[in-house]
C-alpha cells in the first residue's frame, strides 16, 4: 500500500471510531432520527476533509488526540450538507454513495432533522473537547461556523449555486460559488489542523494558500467527474450538473482545458506549500496530487 493510501485508511478508521462514540446509537430514541443520521454518516465517504485536517495538524506537530474532535466535526458538517443538498427542494437526488439518499430512505422531515442534528453535534463536539484549550476551541468553532455558513461559506455558496441554475453566470461568479460552496470547508480543514497544532501566523497563512487552491481543485475535478464518469463509479447520479443547467468549469472551458486548469491549480497549491517553514509537507503534497488524479 502506498504511504498516502495507508494514511487515508488509518485516518478513516480513527475518525470513524471517534464518530461512532459521538453519535447516539441506533437504539436511542428517537430511533428513526438516529438511524437516519447513521445511514448518511457511515455510508462509505472518502473522509477526505478529516484526512486533510489530520495531515495539516501532523505537519505542524499536533498529537492526534488534539485533532480528532475537529476531524469528526467537519465530517458531520459535510454529511449534513449532503443530506440537505439531496432533498427535493434542492438537488432532488435519489442516490448517494451508491445507496438511497437519506430522504428516500427515511422521509423528508426526518432527513432535514438528521442534517440539523449533525450540524449541532459538530459544534458541540469541539466545544466539549477537553484536549484543547478554551482559546483553541473558540477559534475552531468560530472558523467552522464561518466556513459552513454565510456570507463567505458553504450555505452562501449553495444559495448562489441554486440561483445560478439555468442562467448564464460569469467565470468570476462561478469561482466565487465554488470557493464558498466547496472550498470554504476544505480551507477550514487545513486551517483547523494548523490551529489545533498551535502553528504560527506564517505557517497558518502558507497552509491557507495551499488549501484555498486545493478546495478549488476539488471542485474542478468534481465538475470533471460529473461529465466523465458513470453513475455506477461515482455512486451518485452522473451528469446532474448539465441536466440542471449548472455553470461548471467543463461548460465554460470544455473538458481538455478544464484538465489543464486543474493541473495549474494543483501547481498553485504546491507552490503555496513552499512557504511553509519547518514541518514535513510531503503528505499535503501527495493529497493535492491525489485530488488532481481522483476517479470518484
Ligand atoms: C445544503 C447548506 C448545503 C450545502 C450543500 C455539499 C454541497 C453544499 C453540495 C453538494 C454538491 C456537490 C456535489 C458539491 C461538490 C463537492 C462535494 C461536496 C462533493 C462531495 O464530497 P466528497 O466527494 O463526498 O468528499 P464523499 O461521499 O466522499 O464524502
Amino acid at each position: 500500500m502506498s504511504d498516502l493510501k495507508a494514511f487515508f485508511a488509518d485516518a478513516a478508521r480513527i475518525v470513524d471510531e471517534k464518530l461512532e462514540n459521538l453519535v447516539p446509537a441506533q437504539q436511542t430514541e428517537p430511533k428513526n432520527l438516529h438511524r437516519a443520521v447513521r445511514w448518511s454518516l457511515f455510508a462509505g465517504g472518502k473522509r477526505f476533509r478529516p484526512a486533510l485536517l489530520l495531515a495539516a495538524g501532523e505537519t505542524f506537530g499536533a498529537r492526534r488526540e488534539k485533532l480528532l474532535s475537529a476531524a469528526a466535526a467537519i465530517e458531520m458538517i459535510h454529511a449534513y450538507s449532503l443530506i440537505h443538498d439531496d432533498l427535493p427542494a434542492m438537488d432532488d437526488d435519489e442516490l448517494r454513495r451508491g445507496r438511497a439518499t437519506c430522504h428516500r430512505k427515511f422521509g423528508e422531515a426526518t432527513a432535514i432533522l438528521a442534517g440539523d442534528a449533525l450540524q449541532t453535534l459538530a459544534f458541540q463536539t469541539i466545544a466539549e473537547d477537553e484536549n484543547l484549550t478554551a482559546d483553541v476551541r473558540v477559534k475552531l468553532i468560530s472558523e467552522l461556523a464561518r466556513a459552513a455558513g454565510t456570507p463567505a461559506g458553504m450555505v452562501a455558496g449553495q444559495q448562489l449555486d441554486l440561483d445560478g441554475e439555468g442562467r448564464k453566470i460569469s467565470l468570476e461568479n462561478l469561482e466565487f460559488i465554488h470557493r464558498n460552496k466547496t472550498g470554504a470547508l476544505i480551507l477550514f480543514a487545513a486551517r483547523a489542523g494548523a490551529i489545533a497544532a498551535e502553528a504560527d501566523k506564517l505557517q497558518l497563512e502558507a497552509v491557507s494558500g495551499y488549501a484555498a487552491n486545493l478546495g478549488l481543485l476539488f471542485q474542478i475535478t468534481d465538475d470533471l467527474l460529473d461529465v466523465t464518469q458513470t453513475t455506477e463509479t461515482l455512486g451518485k447520479t452522473a451528469g446532474k450538473d448539465s441536466a440542471a443547467e449548472k455553470a461548471t468549469y467543463p461548460a465554460f472551458y470544455g473538458v481538455a482545458d478544464t484538465r489543464k486548469l486543474a493541473e495549474k491549480t494543483c501547481v498553485d497549491a504546491l507552490d503555496a506549500l513552499e512557504k511553509v517553514d519547518g514541518g514535513d509537507t510531503r503528505l499535503l503534497k501527495d493529497l493535492a496530487d491525489f485530488i488532481l488524479r481522483r476517479e470518484k
